[in-house]
């Protein structure tokens, strides 16, 4: 997976070397007060807060972290699972700034709310790494970094799929939603609607299923109820659309035919229902975040200048390209 970071500069790449043969010989480190002071303290206690186990992608983000932030790469890494509240997640995060955690990291549910326990973290001396969902701030130094997928881009490349194969046959979309207020709902809703804007595509209903599959499929049964007249469905992740499957399976329709449906992820359940032929059309996020939240944690914590946003790169796939695609695919 080719990561669009920016060019570091030979001397940045010499310091960052120098730092970590100081430390390998205890050399002066941070103070460690969350870490398990083992191995001379050159472990970097790192606190995460995740949004939940909600989807296909979350479990891939997850295992990417923790598989790498271990021990053996330097790290004691304190992991929670918000199940997608947002007060869970704030109280992580003070639990993290009590613990005296070298590093916070977080995927924030939504954009707002932040303010006053990030201005804790800070006052507290604890930088903190957004990763994968970004936050709405007047205050940018209250993170280090953002690392993830650029999420206006992703919709509008879904919209311009949908507006390269359908626009003239004014064909009736809807929309299923991610978490309301979430940074990927917000933004995949306004590149596909910029993409779409001036074709004959109609936006006929759009609602939340909160990024799971029992959403996406409770949803598309309202859809279905109120609309005998849909073409084509934008979920803005795979897991609500498989969750869409059911239901126009159910509704006697065939999927990836009667109904077209667009997606975007491209984890592997979603990616086996593109190469079957009931998904059209799949844009990636990739949730393979954990080496790049490794490397900026490390630089962070050395006080190194870190790249204020690190935007990762997302394929696209047709149903040839998912079943070329599939067998080597790592989620
Ligand atoms: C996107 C991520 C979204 C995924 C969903 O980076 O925040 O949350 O698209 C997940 O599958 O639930
Ligand atoms: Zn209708």
């Amino acid at each position: 997976m080719k990561r669009k970071t920016f060019l570091r500069s030979a001397a940045a790449v010499a310091s960052v070397a120098a730092v970590v043969a100081l430390s390998a010989c205890g050399g002066a480190d941070s103070p460690d007060a969350g870490g398990d002071g083992g191995g001379g303290g050159d472990t970097i206690s790192i606190g995460f807060s995740q949004v939940g186990a909600e989807s296909g992608w979350r479990a891939a983000n997850t295992k990417s972290i923790q598989d790498t932030l271990t021990e053996e790469n330097g790290f004691k890494l304190s992991f929670s699972d918000a199940q997608q509240k947002q007060e869970n997640q704030i109280q992580a995060i003070r639990s993290y700034i009590a613990q005296g955690q070298d590093v916070i990291a977080f995927s924030p549910v939504v954009e707002t709310g932040w303010d006053a326990v990030l201005q804790e973290a800070q006052a507290a001396g604890i930088p903190v790494i957004l990763t994968d969902r970004a936050v709405d701030t007047e205050d940018d130094s209250l993170y280090e970094s953002f690392i993830g997928s650029d999420f206006v881009l992703e919709g509008e490349r879904a919209g311009n799929w949908v507006a390269e194969n359908f626009d003239g046959e004014s064909m009736k979309l809807v929309e299923l939603q991610g978490t309301t207020g979430s940074a990927p709902a917000i933004d995949r809703k306004e590149g596909f609607a910029a993409a779409i804007d001036g074709t004959d595509i109609e936006l006929v209903d759009s609602q939340t299923g909160d990024f799971t599959r029992a959403g996406g499929k409770q949803v598309m049964e309202g859809f279905l109820n109120s609309h005998n007249d849909i073409d084509i469905v934008f979920a803005h992740n795979d897991d609500m659309g498989l969750g869409a499957i059911e239901a126009i399976e159910a509704a006697g329709l065939t999927p990836g035919e009667d109904v077209k449906i667009v997606t975007i992820d491209a984890v592997k359940d979603g990616m086996q229902a593109l190469a079957d032929g009931k998904i059209n059309y799949i844009v990636e996020c990739n949730p393979m975040l954990g080496e790049d939240l490794a490397e900026i944690a490390k630089k962070v914590v050395a006080g190194e200048e870190v790249e204020k946003r690190i935007v990762v790169e997302d394929a696209e796939f047709d149903q040839q390209q998912a079943a070329e695609a599939l067998p080597d695919r790592l989620y």
